[in-house]
């Protein structure tokens, strides 16, 4: 459980306690609603699921495979944001549909995922450096490659965690004032899950990332080398990248990529299509007026989407704490729309913004389907005027890549993308820190946290020194102190105590003045520790919880003790002695790997476990040539214990 996890699972406690005595006071049990769910059930197996906590407290869930046209496909994408107690479903599925590539010169035009693929021998093992701090998922693939067919499991999917910075910030400070105020701040992480396929010289980098805030941003990162075949004498069509001015110009062209987004908002069967426009609409007294106009795309349609247009997948029937319906908003970034090239022979299905059509099994590509019946239909059949209740979005971003110097090589990452952002699906931020959660509507003048959700409080903590050895009698102690922020009464409570993520102490009372003290655990192992006080409000209160910042306390490693007794201490070369060692460290039985010598020869190497209890009795034979010889143990020591070293002597006999 993340600290902020810790921190809002500690402040409900009271509530949850108060719900199911509620509930238990009920003769009939109601029916939870379906759309929700506490844990999702994934119909996919472990081996294809992927369940995410962020640092924030938000979570995701979903289920993960690999086509062998569109590579990486997630299907059942459930979110959860860091104060609700139950998912949500958003997507039903997201994948890449096609990747048209037109060359500016008309000479070539490529689909890459329904002429290539990006599974199969396209897609990429990826080396553990490729994936760092993260998990890399295993793929289990069966293919024909050129009329033999392989079978191979490969790490191909990176899931991991990645910082994004600042996540929001509100300083509680009047304006023009230069006081301290009370400061929400905090920084953000995504969940990101990815591959990578080769297609000839291009490498792409299929990339969503899920953050913690809800949003779910689909990328496609382009590298690897230019194509030599896509090379122009003609610098109308392309960039010169090399030496020779005429024949190194390499051929401008698009990457048009349409992703396949199957929306499933809250599980609900209803779903609608809003498109908001943005006009000026008179003036008013300091400047003009800019007004929305909110059209139901209720039918089949291809869109394209000027400035100032934007538009949203609804689900009418399932409303948010506030009364407003759950909705996700395609909000699209830069987008070279192919269509905006007159009088290219350019694929037409990849001229639109974005396609909006009533899901079918068969239509699975946004050009040149693969699926039978609707075989080599394009998003253009899919809009044929069908009611729109189940909507999938055909969203086609576009960039025109005009080559550079700089592309040679490999080519430096270019991304292309969009974002699915939740709107309304939460009646406030989803990651809002605990002394903000009673903000939804028209704020006062000045944000007042002190009393606003309750008594704010600040937590310190301090140590009684820097460091502790392994195994030690006497550990350090941490002072932690919780204090209002704005009043004179005492916070009540309890504090805990965390390493990192991990929780090393919980339910530490805190005394009359608001302090408690806390020895840490003689068996803290060796290594920097960063530990953080967070308080957690008695029950019923009304302060509001707060954490430490991070205090270091560093364990060194203790130091063991080998020792050794060889029997008989007399022996004729080729028979066996015994070895009889015992290691002893504080912090109990050692445990590590026993290095047996004679003279320097190493002649026997074996693990000290925990149930040996530091000691073993081991035969060597001795094959020395005659004479006085010292016999060793080398305990190597371990991540709490340093190495040690015993010896003792022996003479060997002839025989
Ligand atoms: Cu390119």
């Amino acid at each position: 459980m993340s600290p902020r996890a810790l921190l809002r699972t500690l402040a409900r406690a009271t509530a949850a306690l108060a719900a199911t005595a509620l509930a238990a006071g009920l003769l009939v049990a109601l029916p939870s609603a379906p759309a929700s769910a506490a844990t999702p059930d994934l119909s996919c197996s472990s081996k294809g699921a992927i369940r995410k906590t962020l640092e924030a407290g938000s979570a995701w869930a979903m289920c993960f495979n690999i086509n062998s046209n569109k590579g990486l496909v997630l299907e059942e994408i459930w979110f959860k944001g860091a104060n609700e107690s139950r998912y949500r479903k958003v997507l039903d599925s997201i994948a890449l549909s096609q990747l048209n590539v037109p060359y500016d010169s008309g000479v070539n035009q490529w689909n890459d995922i329904t002429g290539f693929g990006f599974g199969n021998q396209h897609l990429q093992k990826l080396a553990a450096s490729e994936c760092p701090g993260g998990t890399r998922r295993t793929v289990e693939q069966a293919f024909d490659l050129r009329g033999s067919f392989v079978q191979r499991s490969i790490p191909a999917v990176c899931v991991n965690e990645q910082d994004t910075g600042l996540a929001y910030r509100s300083h509680e400070q009047e304006n023009q004032s230069i006081e301290d105020g009370i400061l929400f701040t905090d920084q953000g992480t995504d969940l990101v899950v990815s591959t990578i396929s080769k297609v000839d010289w291009y490498e792409y980098e299929v990339q969503y990332r899920f953050t913690d805030t809800g949003s779910i941003v689909p990328q496609l990162g382009a590298t690897g080398d230019l194509s030599p075949i896509d090379f122009v004498n003609d610098a109308r069509f392309g960039w010169n990248v090399g030496l020779d001015h005429t024949h190194d110009t390499s051929t401008s062209h698009h990457h048009n990529a349409v992703w396949r987004v199957d929306f499933g908002l809250d599980g609900a069967t209803n779903q609608t299509v809003e498109q908001y426009d943005y006009a000026q609409a008179g003036s008013g007294a300091a400047g003009p007026r800019l007004a929305a106009s909110t059209t139901t795309v209720s039918t089949e349609a291809t869109k394209q989407a000027p400035d100032y247009r934007w538009f949203r997948v609804v689900a009418p029937g399932s409303l948010n704490a506030d009364g407003h319906a759950r909705s996700y908003e395609i909000a699209f970034g830069a987008n070279d729309v192919h269509g905006e090239v007159v009088g290219s022979a350019a694929d037409p299905s990849a001229q639109n913004a974005v396609t909006f059509s009533q899901a079918r099994a068969c239509e699975q590509y946004a050009s040149e389907n693969l699926t039978s019946p609707c075989t080599n239909q394009s998003v253009l059949d899919y809009a044929n005027g069908q009611s729109l209740t189940d909507p999938v979005a055909w969203v086609n971003v576009g960039f025109h890549h005009v080559v550079r110097d700089e592309d040679q090589s490999p080519m430096p990452v270019h991304w292309q993308g969009f974002t699915l952002l939740p709107r309304d699906f939460t009646a406030i931020s989803p990651i809002t820190p605990l002394g903000r959660e009673c903000v939804n509507g028209r704020p006062d003048r000045f944000l007042d946290s002190s009393d606003l959700c309750g008594n704010a409080t600040r937590t310190t903590v301090s140590r009684s020194a820097t460091g502790q050895i392994y195994g030690t009698r006497a550990p350090v102690s941490l002072s932690i102190k919780v204090r209002p922020v704005d009043n004179d009464e005492t916070p009540t409570g309890t504090a805990n105590v965390l390493d990192g993520k991990r929780i090393v102490a919980t339910g530490i009372k805190l005394n009359a003045n608001g302090n408690a003290t806390y020895r840490l655990p003689s068996g803290l192992a060796a290594g920097r520790h960063n530990l953080k006080a967070v308080y957690s409000p008695k029950s019923g209160s009304d302060w509001v919880t707060s954490k430490s910042s991070a205090i270091a306390v560093d364990v060194r490693k203790a130091t063991s003790y080998a020792r050794l007794s060889v029997s008989p201490t007399r022996v004729e070369r080729g028979r066996k002695v015994t070895y009889a060692i015992r290691v002893s460290a504080p912090g109990g039985s050692p445990t590590g790997t026993l290095r047996l010598k004679i003279g320097s020869t190493t002649v026997k190497t074996r693990a000290l476990k925990g149930y040996h209890h530091g000691r073993r009795t081991l035969k060597v034979r001795v094959n020395k040539r005659p004479g006085g010889r010292t016999a060793k143990v080398v305990y190597e020591g371990n991540r709490n214990l340093k190495r040690s070293v015993a010896t003792d002597r022996i003479r060997v006999l002839p025989r």
